[in-house]
């Protein structure tokens, strides 16, 4: 199986794609955990990222498609993969085609998780005070949201338009939207 999620920040996309890899014995790719290992490790990369990343904003599409080219060229994704955080604007959803497209790949759906405003910024309100994610700060958290809003929310139409996309609701709790998403990518449902 090979899956992309799509979703605004908060939607539960990392919450989900950690229990789909079990579920579906493939890797699990976040480019928001890559940039933050690299950030972690104070790489010339992270150090590139790092204020974009606490400001909310994209890193560039010129860094993401580095690191995912060097993710894929590894024998685990293979098999199959969950691809989560990526792509984020339009530029990035043409480079991930030719990206599978020079592997003699393509993905089996984009799974979009939607969740109104008002759960997103109390879901990361609670992060914010869990694990102090300096993106997580009120203030950057409005700005990811605009930032979803003109950059990101075309892709979903794009996959539409590809007949890719399928939409799950990802309000309730962590055992009802992952229910809903097993649901959802069954061969054959619509
Ligand atoms: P990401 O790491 O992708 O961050 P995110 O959008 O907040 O989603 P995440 O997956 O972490 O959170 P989730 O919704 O699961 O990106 C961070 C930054 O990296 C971006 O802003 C950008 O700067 C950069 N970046 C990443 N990819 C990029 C790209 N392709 N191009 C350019 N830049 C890129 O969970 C949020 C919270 O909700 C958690 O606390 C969770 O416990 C909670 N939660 C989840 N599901 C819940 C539920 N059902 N009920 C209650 N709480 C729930």
């Amino acid at each position: 199986m090979r899956l992309v999620l799509l979703g605004a920040p908060g939607s539960g996309k990392g919450t989900q794609a950690a229990r789909l890899k079990d579920y579906l014995q493939v890797p699990h790719i976040s480019t928001g955990d890559l940039l933050r290992a690299e950030v972690a490790a104070g790489t010339p990369l992270g150090l590139q990222a790092k204020e974009v990343m606490a400001r909310g904003d994209l890193v560039s599409d010129e860094i993401l498609l580095g690191m995912l080219k060097e993710r894929f060229s590894r024998e685990d994704t293979r098999a199959g993969f969950i691809l989560d955080g990526y792509p984020r604007n339009l530029a990035q959803a043409a480079a991930l085609d030719e990206l599978l497209a020079s592997l003699g790949q393509t993905f089996d759906a984009a799974v979009q998780l939607v969740v109104d405003n008002e759960q997103i910024i109390e879901r990361l309100a609670g992060r914010a005070k869990a694990e102090g994610r300096e993106d997580d700060s009120p203030e950057s958290v409005r700005h990811r949201l605009k930032v979803y809003d003109e950059k990101t929310a075309p892709v979903i139409d794009y996959y539409r338009q590809h007949g890719k996309l399928v939409t799950v609701n990802g309000m309730g709790t962590l055992d009802e939207v992952f229910t809903r998403i097993v649901e959802a990518i069954q061969p054959g449902h619509d």
